[in-house]
């Protein structure tokens, strides 16, 4: 095992609260030491917020989310590891976005991110809104060797985002994983959503992960037999549905509006009722032992937060998620 490490900044010369903002203080790319190349993860902002349904402010998330990530410390108790020793970071910059296309902004994003770092570096994409995901998906899908059937898949989220079109766009934040599915980079079978809620605009809007075998765990079911809101039916079904994947290769995605406006309320289609941070970052750590392939935190919208709190979780989700893949090294 190579020893590659990531190089933080001397916080006692160089303070948390001193010095140009990158993800959690890490390097970024261009500066990565020799011997802590390939990075094992390149960690890119896609500041683009063209696919939204309702209020738009997106784009200026990956700005702030590095700017509340300077006080995220690279230890992690609930798996003892220090991700820094474990695992080389970087910070790769923002992939270069086009405002007024979704589906030009997807494939200039894929573009960027398939070229990213080395074919081995995992990509982890901050939004944005969460059409991106489907950018980083198709990368992550190409980069992990095409794997046939697509990428196992698990997704925190108030909603299903498989609308096959609105207002006749098809590459909005309402449909990546529709399109992810069509394009077989996401195995539908092997997909978990995780904290949709109502209300929807019809019945009809579960139809299609339905039908194609999505696995639903809903607000409700996560709650129901607890006051935790962690120790439920739902999820037993996520435990299940993890033992299920074996060593597939899995791409997480979350969708900060999970989460109750309560607690994160820089968002840009609030979904009131969600799990409180402190139940997301559970779930997170709960996955522990998945092969995690790439992943994305998305749609907080900096504008409507109040005290960086959402944009803080938001960097907080990007620790929890790298932490699983340092604990399963
Ligand atoms: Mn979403």
């Amino acid at each position: 095992m190579p020893n590659r490490r990531t190089i933080l900044p001397d916080a006692r010369v160089s303070p948390r609260f001193a010095g140009v903002a990158t993800f959690c203080r890490y390097p970024r790319l261009a500066d990565v030491l020799p011997e802590n190349r390939p990075v094992d993860w390149a960690i890119y902002g896609v500041p683009y917020d063209g696919g939204v349904t309702y209020r738009p402010g997106a784009r200026f998330a990956p700005r702030v989310i590095r700017d509340e990530s300077q006080y995220v410390k690279p230890f992690h108790i609930g798996h003892n590891v220090n991700v820094c020793e474990k695992l080389s970071l970087a910070d790769a910059g923002d992939a270069p976005v086009k405002p007024y296309s979704p589906k030009e902004n997807a494939d200039s994003v894929a573009a960027f991110a398939a070229s990213l770092a080395d074919p081995s570096s995992k990509l982890f994409a901050v939004g944005g809104d969460h059409s991106i995901a489907y950018a980083n998906i198709r990368a992550t899908w190409e980069r992990r060797g095409r794997p046939s059937g697509g990428l196992a898949m698990i997704h925190f989220d108030s909603h299903l985002d498989t609308v096959d079109a609105v207002w006749g766009e098809k590459w909005g934040h309402a449909s990546p994983f529709i399109r992810a599915i069509e394009d077989g980079l996401i195995n539908p079978r092997r997909m978990l959503s995780i904290g949709v809620k109502g209300p929807l605009n019809a019945a009809s809007d579960l139809e299609f992960a339905k039908k194609h075998g999505v696995t639903i765990v809903t607000r409700e079911e996560l709650s129901s037999g607890g006051t935790s809101g962690c120790a439920s039916g739902g999820v037993t079904a996520i435990v299940s549905f993890v033992k299920s994947l074996a060593n597939a290769e899995t791409y997480v995605t979350v969708d900060i509006d999970v989460v109750d406006p309560a607690f994160a309320p820089g968002t840009g289609t609030p979904s009131v009722g969600g799990i409180s941070s402190a139940e997301l970052l559970a779930l997170l750590r709960s996955l522990r032992g998945v092969n995690i392939a790439g992943a994305d935190v998305v749609e907080v919208l900096p504008d409507r937060d109040h005290a960086g709190i959402t944009a803080l979780l938001a960097a907080h989700v990007m620790f929890e998620i790298i932490a699983l893949d340092a604990a399963t090294r």
